[in-house]
C-alpha cells in the first residue's frame, strides 16, 4: 500500500509538472493584438499585452492614418486598408497619428 501511495504520488507530480508547463508555453507563445482604425480613432487599447507579442494596426478609415511611435522607435504609414505590425518591448507603448496629432493611444506591455 505504501508503494502504491508513492506511484500515486510520483504520476500526480508528473501531471502537476506538466499541466503548468504547458499553460506556460501556451501563454509564451506570441499573441497578435489588433488595433482598428476608424473614423479617426484608435480602437480599444488591447489589455493583457507581453513583451514579445505583436501589435498590429488595421486601417479601416477612407483616410490616411499612421502608428507612430513617441519615442521615436517606429513610424508605419498606414493608407486605408492597410495594416502594419511591431513586437511589444515591456513598457508603456505611447503613439500617435502623425497626419492627426490628436489621435493618440497608449498600450501598456508587461
Ligand atoms: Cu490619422
Amino acid at each position: 500500500m505504501p508503494r502504491m501511495m508513492i506511484l500515486l504520488g510520483v504520476l500526480l507530480a508528473l501531471v502537476g509538472g506538466f499541466t503548468p508547463a504547458s499553460a506556460a508555453d501556451a501563454t509564451a507563445a506570441p499573441r497578435v493584438h489588433v488595433i482598428v482604425i476608424d473614423k479617426m480613432a484608435y480602437g480599444p487599447m488591447p489589455t493583457g499585452v507581453r513583451a514579445g507579442d505583436i501589435i498590429e494596426w488595421t486601417n479601416h478609415d477612407i483616410l490616411e492614418h499612421s502608428a507612430t511611435a513617441r519615442d521615436g522607435h517606429f513610424d508605419i504609414d498606414l493608407k486605408p486598408g492597410a495594416s502594419g505590425r511591431i513586437t511589444a518591448a515591456a513598457g508603456a507603448i505611447e503613439f500617435f497619428c502623425k497626419f492627426h496629432p490628436t489621435m493618440t493611444g497608449t498600450v501598456a506591455v508587461k
